[in-house]
């Protein structure tokens, strides 16, 4: 098993399952500014981008469905039965189509961008975006613990990775009581831990 992407990139997400599942696993931490798209890369991914998963010889790339896959071929953190598979597909594509384009305009517009070229009525418009989504999770998790109902599985994972950025941006959490408690109960695993480590060192090195 090997992962290609930075910690501090969308590869983190599979650095974080992967160290849930505790078996060993190589990491190269390719740099998303350029190392992505060279020759060798583009034939892993040919759009460009990490993460990249190559498990002897099987390639798959998009960080959620690399999750999926994870969980589905060792059994951590897959859900039983068909209906459950579903859940995770829905709350993973919710994470990605609903509130992940809102945070990466907030996250370009406020850090990424330079100075002349951030516009802060786009902040202002994605956050407001945000909240829709935010309360669909929060009213969710009014009455369960993790997404799926008493226990963390991959969709947990997979939407708190997304909301990861949020944590980055500043973003106030405390309208959204139950999501606060949710992403505290998500982040305090050991795996999650380690996970964070790895990409503030990562973060670190790149200066
Ligand atoms: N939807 C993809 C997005 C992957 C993506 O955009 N990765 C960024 C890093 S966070 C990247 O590789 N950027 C480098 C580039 O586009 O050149 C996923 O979740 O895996």
């Amino acid at each position: 098993m090997k992962l290609y992407g930075a910690a501090y990139s969308r590869a983190g997400r599979c650095v974080w399952m992967l160290e849930e599942i505790g078996q060993p696993y190589e990491h190269v931490g390719t740099s998303p500014r350029g190392e992505s798209r060279t020759p060798e890369m583009l034939k892993l991914n040919p759009n460009g981008h990490v993460p990249v998963l190559d498990d002897n010889g099987y390639i798959i790339w998009e960080s959620l469905a690399i999750n999926q896959y994870l969980a589905e071929k060792t059994g951590a953190l897959w859900p039983a039965g068909v209906q459950a598979h579903g859940q995770v597909a829905q709350w993973s594509l919710w994470a990605m189509t609903e509130a992940e384009s809102h945070l990466v305009t907030m996250l370009m517009n406020m850090m990424f961008l330079p100075e002349a070229q951030r516009n802060p009525a786009a902040v202002e418009q994605a956050r407001t975006s945000l909240g829709t989504p935010m309360q669909v999770l929060d009213n969710h998790l009014a009455n369960r613990a993790y997404l799926l109902g008493a226990d963390f599985n991959v969709a947990d994972l997979n939407v708190c990775s997304v909301l990861g950025l949020a944590a980055l941006l500043q973003y106030d959490l405390s309208p959204y009581a139950n999501v606060s408690a949710w992403v505290g109960r998500c982040m305090s695993r050991p795996a999650a831990q380690r996970y964070q480590q790895k990409a503030q060192e990562a973060m670190s090195k790149m200066g």
